[in-house]
């Protein structure tokens, strides 16, 4: 007779290869043997370890789709899922870390960069030597990038960028900066940059409540001198970004999943173990509709993320499956936390019994790459072929 799993209801596991199996296996050890016992201290004390990324790439976790010549993993796009499944498990902002060192620094020079660039830069990222941070976002244009200010003016030898990024994660301790400006043309364009060019800084922004084991920062450019070499030579416009958006979201829709499978496994760990009104509260029926609940949208938005993998896999996933996933769950993990941080009561408030973190990292998950209703925008554009971004 088939026996039911708790905690793998539709059997994802038997729906993996032998060798995505390892892969997850491995990550889930690293992330709970390594990551685990530091992200209390990490999370409370908004300190951010560098370490992590030597760790990661160790282990082959950095840049995991990216070719073996350059360093990577050469891995298909259901073991990075895989892999940020593990790593949100037990954070969002480690989670943080590893995608935008994989799917927004190493994976546009990997796909737009030259063969110098390649050779220079993706060795280095993927062993963590260094660190990565993407700047896309600006003060005043958000959701909105394809309106941004900031500017590469030709200039013998190269370009002149000059203008702010905010909300970069990674960006304060940053070795290698990819940003987008526009150029004489008006077109967007993409830079490498390197820590120590003359007008570049990278201030760091304090006080954020969630994902506060990831440092996040300010890239600021004044007339920053970037040479010709430095540029993605041929991609143009707003494709350059999204083509990284569009790894870097499907990492997104299986790590917040891993986040909350968490919080599902330690509620439900909760009310078997606390005893009210003379029972376990796993014994009362809206306790145990809550946790039908939470299994329920787990188990189906795993399914769809692991089908969008098959598919990026196969070359046949169009970007609008992204939006529907990241945006599903982003969305269904946020409610998950609530609901989870609702039945631990007093104790759900605490840090120290992890639901919380999880849920003020979520609220910024649902928000960057895409807010949950850009994305919603995204899709109802390729529903309708009517755009409503803007009047
Ligand atoms: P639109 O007209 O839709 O497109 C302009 C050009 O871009 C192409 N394109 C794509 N290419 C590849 N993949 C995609 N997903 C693409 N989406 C669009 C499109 O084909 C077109 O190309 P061309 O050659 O015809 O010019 O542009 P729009 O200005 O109308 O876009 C609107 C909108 C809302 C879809 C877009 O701007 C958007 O997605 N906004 C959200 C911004 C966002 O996601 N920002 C993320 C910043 S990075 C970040 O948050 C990192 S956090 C990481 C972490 O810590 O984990
Ligand atoms: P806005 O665009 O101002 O949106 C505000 C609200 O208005 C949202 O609810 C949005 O859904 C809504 N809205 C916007 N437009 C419309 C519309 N047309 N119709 C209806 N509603 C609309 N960016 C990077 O480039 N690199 C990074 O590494 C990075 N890391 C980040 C890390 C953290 C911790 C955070 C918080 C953000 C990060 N971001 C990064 C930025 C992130 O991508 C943006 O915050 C996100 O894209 C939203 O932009 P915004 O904050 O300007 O909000």
């Amino acid at each position: 007779k088939p026996v039911f799993a708790w905690d793998d209801a539709l059997q994802l596991e038997q729906q993996l290869t032998a060798d995505e199996r390892a892969v997850s296996d491995a990550a889930r050890d690293y992330c709970q043997g390594r990551l685990a016992p530091r992200v209390l201290q990490a999370f409370r004390h908004e300190q951010t370890d560098p370490e992590v990324f030597r760790e990661m790439g160790e282990l082959g976790l950095l840049g995991a789709t990216i070719p073996e010549a350059y360093g990577g993993a050469g891995l298909n796009y259901v073991c990075y899922g895989l892999i940020a499944r593990e790593v949100e498990r037990v954070d969002s902002g480690f989670r943080s870390m590893m995608s935008v060192q994989s799917s927004l620094v190493m994976l546009p020079i990997h796909e737009f960069g030259t063969e110098e660039q390649k050779q220079k830069y993706l060795p280095r990222l993927a062993r963590g030597e260094w660190i990565g941070c993407f700047g896309l976002t600006e003060p005043d244009h958000g959701s909105d990038p394809g309106s941004m200010a900031t500017r590469a003016r030709k200039v013998p030898g190269g370009f002149e960028l000059t203008g702010s990024k905010t909300w970069i994660t990674n960006s304060p301790i940053a070795d290698v900066f990819v940003v987008w400006a526009k150029d004489d043309e008006g077109a967007i364009r993409g830079f490498v940059l390197e820590k120590g060019m003359q007008g570049l800084s990278a201030p760091v922004l304090h006080g954020k409540v969630g994902l506060r084991a990831s440092i996040t920062g300010q890239i600021v450019m004044d007339r920053v001198f970037v040479p010709t070499e430095n540029a993605f030579p041929e991609v143009r416009g707003l494709k350059g970004p999204f083509t990284c958006l569009n790894s870097a979201r499907y990492g997104i829709a299986w790590g917040a999943l891993g986040a909350a499978e968490d919080c599902y496994a330690r509620a439900r760990q909760y009310v078997l173990d606390r005893r009210q009104f003379g029972r376990p509260l796993a014994a009362n029926q809206l306790i145990q509709k809550k946790l039908a609940d939470m299994l329920t949208e787990i188990s189906l938005g795993l399914q769809g993320c692991l089908r969008l993998g098959r598919m990026k896999d196969e070359g046949t996933a169009p970007v609008e499956l992204t939006s529907i996933m990241k945006r599903n769950s982003c969305g269904k993990a946020l409610d998950i936390a609530r609901v989870a941080r609702d039945m631990l009561g007093g104790n759900g408030i605490s840090d120290e019994y992890g639901i919380a973190r999880h849920l003020v990292n979520l609220e910024v998950v649902n928000t960057y790459e895409g807010t949950h209703d850009v994305h919603a925008l995204i899709l109802g554009r390729a529903i309708t072929g009517l755009q409503a971004f803007s009047a």
